[in-house]
């Protein structure tokens, strides 16, 4: 009896796993938008989770561990004591304050006037800038150049858009020795040109890349624009990392190249220009009548973006105008201070046997690893490409969390970049050398 009723239990737990598991796939089918079929995965989501469960050392996500210069977090203290209106909304566009300092500021570094309230747009961080420029400009049917490795988020966002994708790698030119710097990737102007049709809407460059760090050169910005010029297309490009530059790269935005003001995008970040990534401030700007579409996605999705923040960031704006090209600035001192730190990840990586790209810009290091022998036949992994199972490896044996550099590539591409991991250095000194000391035992056999 005992057994009878034991089984009977059983399978009625069966029946209603069943029932509940077949109900959950009809609703899953019937509940969801086809735009979010193949875009699921994400490899912050992903690798930031990882890194935690395993306790590692994190030089994987792009963020200081350092805390944002005491100016920028006075400035904020302020806003948020600074009565109601900074607990309110604010103009959806971008508080007034910081669309004037920003106009103020990017005026003199584009070399056009711009108007603080027809050719910016504030957003929650470069990325809803970005989603809202796709979002936008980008038709069913319109293909977008993303020229590769390249931040991941512009694929899944031309995709949502009803666009088509189409990459460019940057290629490291191989000539007689070993690829030693970001700038040794170079754009082939034919493959460019070869990728545009009469489909073509826009090219979307990041300079300096992440995850490679190459800072683009006038020369080679001429070639994307005159590219823009002739096939009238628009050109997003994405400046996060725009003060940080190291021996004597400097950063030059395609905005300010003839004829590329009304066709340019520029994108950028608060987070990565005040070291307060948590802020989420970012920004558009561009000529009125792209900005005016824009616009339009954001008011009907996300409305404005924090509004203390927003004042904390206009403050810095205007310190740095002030301040611009001494050493009292910020963004001479923050890029000076990680001149520092990305020598220390590079001779560490050196001392194991690694060899870095040396990175002309940006928060990251890539580095290959093929010298590197692992055993990776876990084969929970197996259908995986080779850096996301080194990554996965690292962060379980060793407790250092990375990042793929293959999550930066195109299918079509990926398994040409499989052999590279990035390291972020925008890390306290002590981070760097718990990273070095795991590092240094592996290389040691302990
Ligand atoms: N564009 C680029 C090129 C970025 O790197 C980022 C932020 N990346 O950080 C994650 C990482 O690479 O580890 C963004 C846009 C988004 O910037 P924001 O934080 O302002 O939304």
């Amino acid at each position: 009896m005992g057994i009878i009723s034991n089984l009977a239990a059983g399978l009625t737990v069966i029946r209603r796993s069943c029932t509940r598991s077949h109900r959950q796939i009809i609703m899953s089918r019937r509940f969801h938008a086809r735009r979010t079929d193949g875009v699921d995965k994400n490899v912050w989501v992903e690798f930031t989770q990882l890194a935690a469960d395993y306790k590692a050392v994190n030089l994987g996500q792009g963020f200081p561990d350092f805390s944002p210069p005491p100016f920028i977090q006075e400035a904020f203290c302020k806003a948020v004591g600074g009565g109601p209106p900074m607990h309110q909304y604010t103009r959806a566009f971008g508080h007034p304050p910081l669309v004037k300092s920003l106009a103020k500021f990017f005026s003199r570094i584009v070399g056009h006037e711009i108007d603080p309230f027809e050719d910016i747009l504030v957003t929650v961080g470069a990325y809803q800038a970005l989603f809202c420029a796709f979002q936008a400009l980008v038709d069913e049917g319109d293909e977008v150049i993303i020229v590769e490795p390249f931040f991941d988020c512009y694929q899944p966002m031309v995709v949502m858009a009803g666009g088509k994708a189409v990459y460019v790698p940057l290629r490291p030119k191989v000539e007689g020795g070993a690829v030693l710097s970001s700038g040794d990737w170079v754009l082939s102007a034919e493959e460019l040109a070869s990728k545009i049709t009469p489909h073509t809407k826009a090219i979307v460059i990041n300079t300096p890349n992440n995850p490679l760090g190459k800072v683009y050169k006038t020369e080679e910005l001429q070639m994307i624009a005159d590219l823009c010029i002739k096939h009238d297309l628009l050109c997003i490009s994405d400046e996060v990392y725009e003060w940080l530059t190291y021996d004597g790269a400097k950063h030059v935005k395609i905005a300010s190249l003839p004829g590329m003001w009304e066709r340019t995008i520029t994108v950028g970040s608060a987070g990565k220009t005040f070291s307060a990534t948590g802020w989420k401030v970012g920004w558009a700007i561009s000529s009125g009548h792209i900005i005016k579409h824009m616009k339009t996605i954001h008011q009907n999705t996300v409305y404005h973006s924090a509004t203390a923040a927003q004042e904390a960031v206009a403050h810095g704006f205007e310190r740095e105008y002030q301040l611009f090209g001494t050493p009292e600035s910020y963004f001479q001192q923050l890029p000076a201070m990680l001149h520092h730190k990305r020598k220390k990840l590079a001779s560490c990586l050196e001392s194991v046997g690694l060899q870095p790209i040396m990175p002309e810009g940006g928060y990251f290091m890539i580095a290959d690893i093929s010298s590197l022998k692992v055993d990776l036949n876990d084969q929970s992994t197996k259908d995986e490409s080779y850096d996301f199972r080194f990554v996965k490896w690292l962060i379980k044996e060793k407790g250092l969390a990375t990042i793929p550099v293959s999550a930066f590539y195109s299918p079509e591409h990926s398994k040409e970049f499989d052999k590279y991991i990035r390291f972020c250095f925008v890390k306290e000194d002590s981070t760097l050398e718990a990273a070095e000391n795991i590092l240094r035992k592996w290389s040691q056999g302990q």
